[in-house]
């Protein structure tokens, strides 16, 4: 609900301004957005299993994992407005939240986020931890390399990571069958020799079951696991994206299939009150709602700033610190 919410808002607050022709730098959250509504039982039903030490890695359209693997709502949201007191300062956006306190990153590079999780995994084990990883990625990224070559070395190294493909049948307007002979892309799995599991539905239990045997698999040191689970995109592939390439019927089908208002009346037939799901939609709209009142009130980074935070050792003449080693090499 937190995530659904979120996006709705976010979409509201982004088209402020941008309008009537389209300006992608106008108005208060500059640059592209990516929303994931109609992805939530993914994030959430994976993220339930996970503690602060497990690492997560997301693709560009991150924000319901983000919120279901805990990230700092307010400084997430800050960090989507361009404001100081964002995640990255406010100069990352929305594609580049990171939150070492629970240990989160996403990457606007498809598959991109499978090679750290791996590291994350290979770190896992060589301090004798019982921490997890889990990559998150869309099916529109299952032939990179970086997503293949990930399997291998999760696998050969037996790593406790966990690859999650989100399939929302869409790659910006690239039907899923124009981008890969798999239907399934669970079974990429198979050629590492890997469990391959895929959820087929979004429901946010079904996910939920499916990563419990996964990351418990991973924790116990039994190795990793390929999950797919199919989502929906309820929206453009960006904001601002006209969907001229989608039929009518396709968008129609994704918002009837909603697993938030599904999962609310298998709540209700298991006998939870309407006033208990209510309570808890109102919690999570009025959290959201104080996130991005927030968020909005915070002071843009100056522009000076611009060049911290870029280079580990900034090019000199751009700070007055003293660079921490020699550029230019040295004996070592
Ligand atoms: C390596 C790389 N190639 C191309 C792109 C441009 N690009 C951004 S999103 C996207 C499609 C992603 O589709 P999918 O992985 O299914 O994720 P979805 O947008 O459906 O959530 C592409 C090709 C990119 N970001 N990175
Ligand atoms: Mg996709």
């Amino acid at each position: 609900m937190t995530a659904r919410y979120y996006e709705e808002r976010l979409q509201e607050e982004y088209l402020e301004g941008k309008q009537p022709a389209f300006d992608i730098s106008a108005g208060p959250i500059p640059g592209e957005l990516h929303l994931a509504a109609g992805h939530e039982a993914s994030g959430a039903g994976v993220c339930a299993h996970l503690r602060d030490d497990d690492t997560v890695t997301a693709p560009h359209r991150p924000h319901h994992i983000a919120i279901a693997k805990g990230v700092d709502l307010k400084a997430m949201t800050a960090e989507i407005f361009g404001r100081e007191s964002g995640l990255s300062s406010g100069k990352g956006g929305h594609m580049h939240l990171f939150d070492p306190d629970v240990n989160f990153a996403c990457s606007g590079i498809i598959a991109e986020g499978c090679p750290p999780a791996v590291g994350a995994g290979l770190a896992a084990k060589k301090r004798n931890e019982d921490s997890v990883a889990v990559a998150f990625l869309g099916e529109g990224a299952i032939d990179q390399g970086a997503f293949l070559e990930s399997l291998n070395l999760a696998a050969v190294q037996n790593l406790p990571v966990v690859f999650v493909i989100e399939d929302n049948d869409w790659a910006i307007s690239m039907p899923k069958e124009r981008i890969t002979d798999v239907t399934d892309g669970s079974k990429r799995a198979e050629g590492f020799e890997l469990p391959g599991v895929r959820v087929d539905h979004d429901d946010a239990v079904a996910v939920y079951d499916a990563a419990r045997e996964a990351i418990g698999r991973a924790r116990d040191r039994n190795g990793p696991t390929l999950l797919e689970v199919q989502v929906h995109r309820r929206m453009g592939h960006f904001m601002g994206d006209p969907e001229t390439y989608r039929p009518e019927e396709d968008q129609e089908a994704a918002t009837e299939r909603d697993s938030i208002e599904r999962l609310a009346e298998d709540l209700r037939e298991a006998g939870v009150e309407d006033a208990t799901i209510e309570e808890l939609r109102a919690e999570s709209h009025d959290r959201v709602d104080e996130a991005i009142e927030w968020a909005k009130e915070q002071p843009k980074p100056e522009p000076e700033a611009a060049h911290e935070d870029v280079f580990v050792n900034p090019p000199s003449g751009v700070t007055d610190s003293e660079p921490e080693f020699d550029l230019a090499g040295g004996d070592d």
